[in-house]
């Protein structure tokens, strides 16, 4: 982690360039949405670097590179910075194009961020049940909403897949 104190002028100071041949991926361990960009990372066998994020006690130099102040972010050794997760997985799709995880059809491809669309209403559910759990609520009511939100997520798969274009 880069930032563990209370007060900002503790931070640890910004990471400097990006060695050549790799990419540096911002990130927290935990980060369902940094896990997105970590997939597609070691799916294409491409070397990164990783710095945690200490997201409670952001540096100031953090949301100079990412002014949303969110991970993933994506860095290479030119500068250059990419964040928001879809859009980091697609840059380092087209970058390497060695293997392909996108499909080249417009049409797969919008179905498959459509799909992505659905699976991020599923997210939140993902901290709010353990969350809610761990304070002794009642939790049935969001289960059957993630249960809802998974049919549907199924549902919207089969409708995709029937279309024949999903996975080409
Ligand atoms: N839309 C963003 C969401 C990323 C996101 O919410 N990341 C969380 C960690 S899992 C974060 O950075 N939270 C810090 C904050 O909200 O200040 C993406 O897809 O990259």
């Amino acid at each position: 982690m880069l930032c563990k104190n209370t007060t900002k002028t503790k931070c640890s100071a910004a990471p400097g360039p990006v060695p050549e041949d790799y990419i540096r991926v911002y990130s927290m361990r935990f980060c369902p949405f940094a896990q997105r960009t970590r997939l597609v990372l070691k799916a294409k066998g491409i070397k990164y670097e990783t710095i945690n994020v200490h997201l409670k006690e952001k540096p100031d130099w953090y949301l100079k590179k990412n002014p949303l102040g969110l991970v993933p972010t994506l860095e290479t050794p030119a500068g250059k910075v990419i964040y928001e997760s879809p859009i980091t997985c697609e840059y380092l799709d087209e970058v390497y194009p060695e293997k392909k995880l996108l499909p080249s059809s417009p049409f797969a491809k919008a179905q498959q961020k459509m799909m992505l669309e659905h699976f991020s209403k599923v997210i939140p559910y993902f901290y709010k049940i353990p969350m809610d759990k761990k304070k002794g609520e009642d939790v049935s009511g969001l289960e059957a909403e993630l249960k809802e939100k998974f049919a549907k997520l199924n549902e919207v798969g089969h409708t995709f897949e029937a279309s024949g274009s999903f996975i080409h």
